[in-house]
């Protein structure tokens, strides 16, 4: 399975058009629609299909190995923890809208730890199935973005669960993602923030994560803030989580965290009795401390009453138009604390190629071979996608048109004549064995590479 380590691009071809369109003006024609159906000038697009977006899950995948090479699974979860939030890392900042999948589109990546396969197994509703495998792990789930306005911002719901499987020890874990929003749609700069609760459950044991994805909140002080803990089958907590999910993620044991909660709240008055320095006011130093322990204790404690208002993307107490910043001063840190996981740099020159991290910059590169072995229905081969990576902004256009009027020729040529139902070429609907609902399940046949009958999408 493991294949060898190849070098991948840096960077895209040429650096990305900066458009300064307003995106209202497109979308309020869009209120009420599914996001398939949602169709913007391509100037909005990141030269990505939402398949390849969904493989970015992966860029931390090293940490499911690690998980699988546990021996306690409290250790195994940390790590599955690690993996959850580290997938979503490669969201910040990237406000560019990925190309809707055509229905049959499919996508592929192999790497030195896994492989992962991406199908486009809906078009109404949108749904992406994915299934990835090493030989420790497998990862799969499927993904329907649903698409809310809120006036001034959008929330995204990525509907859909996702599950690890750890084969050898017979384990299962599975959660769902949060909702992403986005925010100032009709005026200002965009900015997206990632809200509401995050539970991962693994099957076998009975132990329970329960994160819960902060919203920036009074003063930007919870931006990206996420928070939670492990707890056992009773419910007993044993490991306190904290980080943001666009830098790292921390654990320590329940116990370190419950005693520097009360150490802290004694120097809180200590700190307010004696300090003199003008920088240091008591008032300063007092708020400061404040607004940490504010912080530490809002979800752990809460969780269960509170998991309502938190799941709604609740409008931002961020001005209207402006733009949170993440406050990198006020960084806490609990005794005994190990980092699961933290983010990687993202490159250079990423601001010029759509904020994308050094993972996504590789994703649509055509390597040497792939021209004979590649499924015709690979999204790289998707010539709008090409055509905006290579700024050829008025050609993708062209082809994007082009694509979705052919998609809807096809479907309603399929609807006039009986028996002609479109089906996934790789994935099933079936039944979740963890969580006993409705999924895709990968039919196991993709990496025959036997790409015969390929439906003509391009
Ligand atoms: C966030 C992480 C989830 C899966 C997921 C689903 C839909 C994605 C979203 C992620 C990120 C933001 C996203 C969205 C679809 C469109 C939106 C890419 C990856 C972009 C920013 C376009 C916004 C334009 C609107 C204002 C219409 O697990």
């Amino acid at each position: 399975m493991e294949t060898e380590r190849k070098e991948h691009r840096l960077v895209l071809p040429v650096p990305m058009y900066h458009n300064d369109y307003n995106i209202w003006s497109v979308l309020k024609n869009c209120i009420g629609k599914e996001l398939s159906k949602i169709t913007m000038p391509v100037v909005f697009n990141e030269p990505l299909s939402f398949l390849q977006r969904m493989a970015e899950y992966m860029e931390y995948s090293h940490l499911l190995r690690l998980a699988s090479q546990q021996q306690d699974p409290i250790i195994r979860m940390q790590y599955v923890i690690g993996f959850a939030v580290s997938a979503l890392a490669s969201n910040w900042e990237r406000l560019g809208k990925p190309f809707n999948p055509l229905l049959g589109e499919t996508y592929e990546l192999e790497r030195e730890e896994f492989k992962i396969i991406c199908e486009q197994v809906s078009h109404h509703p949108p749904v992406s199935a994915f299934h990835a495998e090493s030989k420790d792990w497998v990862f799969h789930g499927s993904i329907h973005p649903k698409l809310k306005f809120w006036g001034k911002s959008v929330e995204i719901q990525p509907k859909g669960t996702v599950t690890v499987e750890f084969p050898k020890l017979n384990e299962a874990y599975t959660w769902s993602n949060v909702q992403c929003c986005v925010h100032n749609i009709i005026v200002g700069k965009l900015w997206m923030e990632q809200c509401g609760t995050m539970e991962i459950v693994n099957h076998s044991t009975g132990h329970k994560a329960h994160l819960t994805f902060k919203p920036a909140g009074w003063n930007s002080k919870d931006l990206h803030r996420v928070e939670g803990y492990i707890a056992d089958k009773s419910k007993h907590k044993l490991f306190f989580i904290y980080g943001k999910w666009t830098e790292f993620i921390k654990c320590t044991d329940y116990a370190s965290y419950e005693d520097y909660l009360k150490e802290n709240s004694h120097k809180f008055k200590r700190d307010g009795d004696k300090s003199k320095s003008p920088n240091d006011s008591p008032s300063h130093t007092s708020r400061k401390v404040l607004q940490k322990l504010n912080s530490l204790k809002v979800s752990p404690f809460k969780s269960n009453s509170s998991q309502e208002s938190v799941d709604e993307c609740a409008p931002p107490d961020v001005p209207d138009g402006m733009v949170p910043k993440s406050d990198s001063t006020y960084s806490i840190d609990i005794p005994n604390s190990v980092t699961i996981w933290k983010v990687k740099p993202r490159p250079l020159q990423s601001s010029d190629y759509y904020q994308f991290t050094e993972f996504a910059m590789s994703l649509n590169e055509l390597e040497p071979g792939m021209d004979t072995s590649l499924c015709p229905t690979d999204s790289r081969l998707r010539p709008d996608i090409r055509k905006l990576e290579q700024g050829d902004i008025d050609g993708a256009a062209i082809e994007k048109t082009r694509l979705e009027e052919k998609q809807r020729d096809a479907n309603k040529h399929r609807k006039s004549k009986k028996g002609t139902e479109w089906s996934p070429r790789w994935f099933n609907s079936g039944i979740n064995p963890h969580t006993k609902q409705e999924d895709w399940v990968y039919n196991g046949n993709y990496w025959k590479r036997e790409y015969t009958d390929n439906p003509d999408i391009f």
